[in-house]
Order: structure tokens, then C-alpha cells, then sequence
């Protein structure tokens, strides 16, 4: 039996409700008119020494020939100030990311509403000869247990995370458009995304891609000789899921150093198995030492291919 391939939903900016219902049905849309051509421009002038400057990745996570700029909300004002905060990703991330609960506090019922905060921000450019990723999701940094959904349809708050990806040049199956899987999202944690299931998003600049934690998805194959696809990622988690007490910035990198490993990994220092707490791709200890992210490989073991 022919495989079913889905299509992915291409909604204009003003529809917001529009957009809300083909995430929920799809996991992902491509969103029409987000931005403009200029303000790509900017961002690619902000972008673009650091992109420059980084250096191959040694591991399986993204292939030597990917370029990274990490921090990017830190590095481009653009992003910033104008996507980061742009009411349809607040809308988004409210409808999907946002958790509000209620409890006793003593005699009293109190409700609260955590918002999502943006977890990682990142430009990611395929350069030529680079291959695709493998299909993943993003969310298995936040170990989500995916309840299979395919009857019932979404259940609006079994996501914990979403992204938003714009590229930064016209994104094609030849240049490494992103693969995914619509519906992908409703899928049990034991199902196995294939190939053949998935459609590339290919993207116009002033698009925005748009998918939920639970998608399957990967970066495409650049199969180009000259082409370098760059897009620039918003993703965003829970606001939540981080540490109530935010030492980080209460204890100098001499202190830190100073501590017993077993108090370090207790405290935060290392990674949260597989890819949650680098900064600019280097866990935190090694940051704090000065070792670049060239002298490393990828984060966890388990990540690496099955033979
Ligand atoms: O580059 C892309 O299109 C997707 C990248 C991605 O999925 C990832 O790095 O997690
Ligand atoms: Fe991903």
C-alpha cells in the first residue's frame, strides 16, 4: 500500500485562528507574509560574522558542513526586539506553551499561568554537501511521554515546546528545505517516523515555519554546490522548566570551579541528558574553563547512530 504523504498548510499572518487549528490538526504550518525581505536582510548582516566564524561540529548532531550562530536573540538586535516578541508567536506560544493550573493556597484557590520562555535561539546554515538530519523530535531534550492521539485528535497541552523557523534565503528540497512529518505529533512515543513519510517545507523569505515539540523533523540534505540555507530558529519551552533558584548568576566561574564534581552535577553544571543547559554548544563546566566548542563532540553518547 502507497504511503500517504501529508501536505503542510500555508496560512497568511492575519489568520490567527487559522494558523492556531493547523498546528493543532498538523503539528506545523508555514506562515505567509511574517516578515519582510529587509528586515531578513538585517538579520543576515547581524548574523553572518558569526556564522563566518564558527567552526565544522564533530559529532552526529549536525553535519560538518552546518554553521551555527548561538545566542542569537543575544547577538541580533533584529531578532530580538522584532521576531522574539512578535504578537503571533506570543499567540502561539499562549494557545500551546503557556501553563496555567489552579490550586489551595490555604483556604483560597489561586490560579497561575506560567508563559513560555524561549529556550534556545539559534541560526542554523546547511552548507553545501551537507546531509540531512536524522527525523527527530525537538522536545526529547524535555523527555515528553507522547500519548498516541491519531483517534481522539490533538489534546491541547501534551505539547511542552514549539519552534518557529525563518529562513534566511528562499528554502528548497535541493538547498536542505526542512523535512517533517505533518501530524507526526499525534504519534505514540513507540512509533517510528520513515522517510517516506515526510514533505519538505519549503519556504519563500518572509515565511515562518511553525511546529510543536512532538513533530518529526530534520534539517534537509544541501545537495547544492553553492547554495548555503540558513534559518533562524525561535524555539520556546515551558517557563518552567528551569531551576527555581537561578544561581547561575549568583556564584562566579572561579567558585563554581572551585566545587566538587558530584556538587557541580548536582547543582546544575552539566548537561541535562540529551542536549539541555550548553552554552554556545559547550556544556557549562567547559565553557567556564575556556574550552572550545571545536576540541568537542556531541553532547551524550546515546545520540550517536545505531549500527
Ligand atoms: O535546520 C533545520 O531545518 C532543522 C534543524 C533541526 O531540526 C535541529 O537542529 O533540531
Ligand atoms: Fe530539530
Amino acid at each position: 500500500m502507497a504511503i500517504k504523504v501529508p501536505t503542510v498548510q500555508r496560512i497568511e499572518r492575519s489568520d490567527v485562528d487559522g494558523i492556531i487549528n493547523a498546528i493543532a490538526k498538523d503539528g506545523c504550518c508555514i506562515v505567509k507574509n511574517f516578515t519582510d525581505a529587509a528586515t531578513v536582510a538585517q538579520v543576515e548582516a547581524e548574523t553572518r560574522p558569526y556564522l563566518d566564524a564558527d567552526v565544522p561540529w564533530k559529532g552526529d548532531l549536525f553535519p560538518p558542513e552546518t554553521r551555527r550562530c548561538a545566542n542569537l536573540a543575544g547577538r541580533s538586535e533584529t531578532v530580538r526586539e522584532k521576531w522574539l516578541v512578535d504578537p503571533l508567536i506570543r499567540a502561539c506560544n499562549a494557545r500551546f506553551v503557556d501553563k496555567t493550573t489552579s490550586n489551595f493556597y490555604g483556604e483560597t484557590k489561586h490560579t497561575y499561568t506560567s508563559e513560555a520562555v524561549c529556550t534556545i535561539a539559534v541560526t542554523l546554515e546547511i552548507g553545501p554537501g551537507g546531509k540531512a538530519q536524522r527525523l527527530h523530535r525537538d522536545d526529547k531534550n524535555y523527555h515528553v511521554d507522547h500519548p498516541d492521539q491519531t483517534k481522539t485528535g490533538y489534546q491541547f497541552g501534551t505539547d511542552v515546546e514549539m519552534a518557529f523557523m525563518i529562513p534566511g534565503v528562499k528554502t528548497t528540497v535541493e538547498n536542505g528545505a526542512t523535512l517533517a512529518i505533518p501530524g507526526s505529533h499525534l504519534w505514540g512515543s513507540d512509533r517510528e517516523p520513515k522517510v517516506e513519510e515526510a514533505i519538505y517545507a519549503e519556504m519563500d523569505v518572509g515565511d515562518c515555519w511553525i511546529m510543536l515539540g512532538g513533530l518529526y523533523h530534520a534539517g534537509g540534505a544541501n545537495r547544492t554546490r553553492d547554495q548555503r540555507r540558513n534559518v533562524h530558529g525561535l524555539f520556546f519551552a515551558r517557563g518552567f522548566l528551569r531551576q527555581e533558584e537561578n544561581i547561575y548568576l549568583a556564584n562566579s566561574a572561579e567558585d563554581v570551579l572551585s566545587w566538587s564534581p558530584a556538587a557541580q552535577k548536582a547543582l546544575g553544571y552539566t548537561l541535562s541528558s540529551p542536549n539541555i543547559g550548553f552554552v554556545g554548544f559547550v556544556p557549562p563546566l567547559q565553557y567556564l574553563r575556556g574550552v572550545p566548542a571545536e576540541a568537542l563532540g556531541d553532547f551524550d553518547p546515546s545520540q550517536e547512530k545505531q549500527t
